[in-house]
């Protein structure tokens, strides 16, 4: 399954939610139309990674969209997952590669263009790229600029998603850069309504015709 739609994707955050107020959140964003989900759990076991990625999987799957499972290919493989995403600290895209096969999804970040080419000669299928704006989801990043994020575009044939503190009312500065998508986590998982807030942030993405 290396077919999908990488428009409007949607990374989870699991954090202060209980599980099931996280499934229904996950839910409301598939309603929504996101088009791509990714797992991602930072402070789980491998048992509780594996666990909630298949009940996560159960829901991606009613709604036909691919899952991503963020860093783990052991995590992925287990549980059937349609790809994974791995950064800089994880295991090298070559390798995830070759783990996941051929018909699996295999994303790289990149912040640069030599960065990009290599993950991308590497085998990533697509890649994400930020932040482009602060952003309050923990992770360790540095910001990336719109000029950055335009180079590496024209230097990779495969999708390139915007990520970091992206929103309805801020998207517009990615305007005439060739992305793929967008990429969000607390656009859609804090939004009071993940299934409202992803139809927002489509239709202002297609008004602005970013996707
Ligand atoms: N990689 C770069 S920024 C980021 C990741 C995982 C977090 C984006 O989260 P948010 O809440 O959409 O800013
Ligand atoms: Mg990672």
């Amino acid at each position: 399954m290396r077919n999908f739609d990488p428009s409007l994707y949607f990374i989870t955050d699991s954090t202060n939610y209980t599980e099931e107020e996280f499934l229904f959140r996950v839910e409301r964003a598939l309603k929504g139309g996101v088009t791509l989900v990714q797992l991602r759990e930072k402070n789980r076991s491998t048992r509780e990674y594996i666990a909630l990625a298949e009940k996560v999987h159960a829901l991606t799957k009613a709604y036909n969209v691919p899952l991503i499972i963020d860093d783990r290919v052991d995590v992925a493989l287990a549980m059937d997952a349609e790809g994974v995403h791995v950064g800089s600290e994880d295991m090298p895209v070559a390798t995830a590669r070759k783990l996941m096969g051929d018909g699996k999804i295999v994303g790289a970040t990149a912040k640069t263009v030599p960065w990009a080419l290599d993950v991308y000669e590497q085998g990533a299928d697509y890649l994400g790229v930020g932040a482009i704006y602060p952003t309050t989801t923990k992770v360790k990043t540095v910001l990336t600029s719109t000029d950055t994020l335009r180079d590496i575009c024209n230097a990779v044939p495969i999708p390139v998603s915007a990520i970091g503190g992206l929103n309805k009312d801020n998207i517009e500065v990615l305007a005439g850069i060739p992305i793929a998508g967008i990429c969000v986590v607390s656009a859609i998982m804090k939004a009071e309504d993940p299934k409202a807030a992803a139809e927002e942030l489509k239709n202002r993405a297609k008004a602005l015709q970013l996707i």
